[in-house]
């Protein structure tokens, strides 16, 4: 077991349905530690950046389109083996693949907007942490 942090995104999708405090219980209920938290409503520039590995897939407009829609929360998560973890809480990138009881099971309702983002691997949750978070927003338990 290592500790890992992951970066999360709450899409806006979610937070219009009032969702953001039913998913962060179970990011806690799973024994992950919120250390960084913020809700940012993104630029059409900050998603394109974001997104960019993205930027040939033929449905990229659309992802940038509902990535800017609304509001966001975004946050990082540490714990045991946090990367996979936390995909395992959000479940299949499409709904409809998705096991009842992961957050896109429960809460997303398509591939365009499926609730929630988290990194895929500790590389990229590295560099997403550090595209949304300076060094001292992030706040490790002291107790
Ligand atoms: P992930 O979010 O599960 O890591 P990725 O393949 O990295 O999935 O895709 C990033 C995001 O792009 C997805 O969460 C989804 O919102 C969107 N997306 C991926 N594939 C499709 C598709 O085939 N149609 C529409 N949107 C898609």
């Amino acid at each position: 077991m290592s500790i890992e942090r992951t970066f999360s995104i709450i899409k806006p999708d979610a937070v219009a349905n009032n969702h953001i405090g039913a998913i962060y219980n179970r990011f806690e209920s799973a024994g992950l530690k919120i250390i960084a938290s913020k809700m940012v409503h993104l630029s059409k520039e900050q998603a394109e950046g974001f997104y960019a590995e993205h930027s040939a897939r033929p449905f990229f407009g659309a992802l940038v389109s509902f990535m800017t829609s609304g509001p966001v929360m975004v946050q990082v998560l540490e714990g045991e083996n946090a990367v996979l973890a936390n995909r395992e809480i959000m479940g299949a990138t499409n709904p409809a693949e998705a096991a009842r009881g992961t957050l896109r099971g429960d809460y997303a309702a398509s591939i365009d907007e499926n609730a929630v983002h988290g990194s895929d691997a500790l590389e990229s949750a590295a560099r997403e942490i550090a595209y949304f978070f300076s060094a001292d927003e992030v706040c490790p338990r002291t107790r």
